[in-house]
C-alpha cells in the first residue's frame, strides 16, 4: 500500500485557491473514504437496557404533555454516529414510544417507512389508513411511507414501544417529510389485512395490481411468529431456528430499506451469526443473554432489551438461561445491501 500525499505536502496558496473554487484534492482523503479490504463503520454495539431507560420515558410522560410531543420518543443514538443525527445504524433510526391512558399520538403521515415492536402494555391501537390495528407485545405493526397513522391508548397503564424507521436514509436523501392530518374515521375492520394474510400460501384475489414497495399486511402478532419458531424447534434440534418477515404476497422484504426477522434460541444455545456487510439491531422479545462481536468483551442482554451492532463482524449470541428459550426480533440493512450490490 503506497502512503498518499497529505495536504500539509501542498503549498498553502495552492489550498487556498482550491478552497476558493470549492474544491478539494481527492489523494489525501483517498483512503479514508475507500479504506482497505475492511469498510469504517461509526455504528458501536451497545445494549439500551430497558430497565434503564423506562424509568425516564416515563418521566417524559410527566414533562411532556402530547399536544407538545406529537409523538412521545426517546430516541436512541448510537454515539458513533453522533447523538443528534438519530441514527442506530447508517439508515436505521429506533425510538421507544410512551402513549399514557387515553391519549392519541396524532394522525400524520410521511415519507419514511416505519414499523413498531410492542414491549409493553395493552390496549392500543394503531390506525394505519383506516385500518385499525391492535397492538400486543411482540407484534410487529407497519406503517408504511405515505401511510396515514395515529396512535390510541384506550388501556390502563402506558403503552410502550419500539419504533424503527428508515429516517435516516430518507433525510440523507432528502426526501424526509410529513403531513398532518385530522383524526381518521375508522371504517375498516380490525386487522384486515391480517385476516386476509393469515393462511399461509393463501391470498385475497384483486382485479388490480398491488404496489410491492412494502407489505400489504400491516400487522404480524408475535403470538403467530413465536408458534412458528416454537414449531420448527420441535423439528430441528440443532439447525439455528430464523425465520424473516416477508411480504406474503411476493416473498419480499417488508420494506425496500430496512428487513426485520425473528430467532429463537434454544437453553443455553449459542449461536454465531454468518458473517455479512450489513448493521444490525436486536430487539429482545423474551428472555436473557449476552452477545459478542469480534474480540470484544460479551455484553449482557435481558428481556426488552435493544441492541446495535456494526457490520463485517462475527457476532455471536448466546442464551445464558438453562431452562429457557430467547426470542429476538432482528432488523438490518440487507434489502438495501442486495438492491446496490454491495451484500
Ligand atoms: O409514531 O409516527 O419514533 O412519525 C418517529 C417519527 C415515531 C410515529 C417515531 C414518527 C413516529
Amino acid at each position: 500500500m503506497h502512503s498518499l500525499g497529505t495536504l500539509e505536502d501542498l503549498p498553502q496558496s495552492y489550498r487556498d485557491r482550491l478552497t476558493e473554487l470549492n474544491l478539494v484534492p481527492l489523494w489525501p482523503n483517498m483512503r479514508a473514504v475507500l479504506p482497505h479490504k475492511v469498510p469504517s463503520r461509526k455504528t458501536q454495539t451497545l445494549n439500551w437496557h430497558f430497565d434503564d431507560l423506562r424509568p425516564l420515558l416515563i418521566e417524559a410522560g410527566d414533562l411532556t404533555p402530547m399536544e407538545k410531543a406529537e409523538r412521545r420518543v426517546l430516541v436512541l443514538a448510537n454515539p458513533g454516529h453522533g447523538l443528534t443525527n438519530m441514527q442506530a445504524t447508517p439508515s436505521i433510526y429506533m425510538g421507544l414510544q410512551l402513549i399514557l391512558p387515553g391519549e392519541t399520538a396524532p394522525n400524520h403521515r410521511h415519507t419514511p417507512n416505519a414499523v413498531r415492536i410492542i414491549i409493553e402494555g395493552e390496549g392500543a391501537t394503531t390506525i394505519v389508513d383506516g385500518e385499525p390495528c391492535i397492538m400486543e407485545r411482540g407484534d410487529l405493526i407497519l406503517t408504511p411511507s405515505g401511510k396515514w397513522h395515529e396512535h390510541q391508548h384506550d388501556g390502563n397503564g402506558p403503552i410502550i414501544w419500539l419504533d424503527i424507521l428508515d429516517l435516516p436514509l430518507i433525510y440523507q436523501l432528502e426526501g424526509s417529510w410529513a403531513i398532518e392530518g385530522t383524526t381518521q374515521i375508522n371504517t375498516l375492520n380490525r386487522d384486515k389485512s391480517f385476516a386476509e394474510y393469515s393462511a399461509a400460501g393463501v391470498v385475497p384475489e384483486l382485479d388490480f395490481q398491488r404496489e410491492n414497495t412494502h407489505s400489504p399486511m400491516l400487522r404480524y402478532p408475535w403470538t403467530k411468529t413465536r408458534a412458528c419458531l416454537v414449531e420448527m424447534a420441535e423439528h430441528y434440534n440443532k439447525h439455528p431456528i430464523r425465520i424473516a418477515y416477508v411480504n406474503p404476497e411476493t416473498g419480499a422484504s417488508l420494506f425496500p430499506s430496512i428487513g426485520f426477522g425473528a430467532m429463537m434460541l434454544r437453553p443455553s444455545e449459542t449461536l454465531s451469526l454468518p458473517k455479512r456487510t450489513t448493521a444490525c439491531v436486536f430487539h429482545i422479545v423474551e428472555g436473557n443473554g449476552s452477545i459478542k462481536v469480534d474480540s470484544n468483551s460479551a455484553i449482557q442482554w435481558a428481556e426488552k432489551d435493544t441492541l446495535s451492532a456494526p457490520g463485517y463482524t462475527d457476532i455471536t449470541l448466546n442464551n445464558t438461561s438453562a431452562t429457557k428459550p430467547a426470542f429476538i426480533i432482528t432488523a438490518d440493512e440487507a434489502p438495501l445491501h442486495r438492491y446496490l450490490g454491495i451484500f
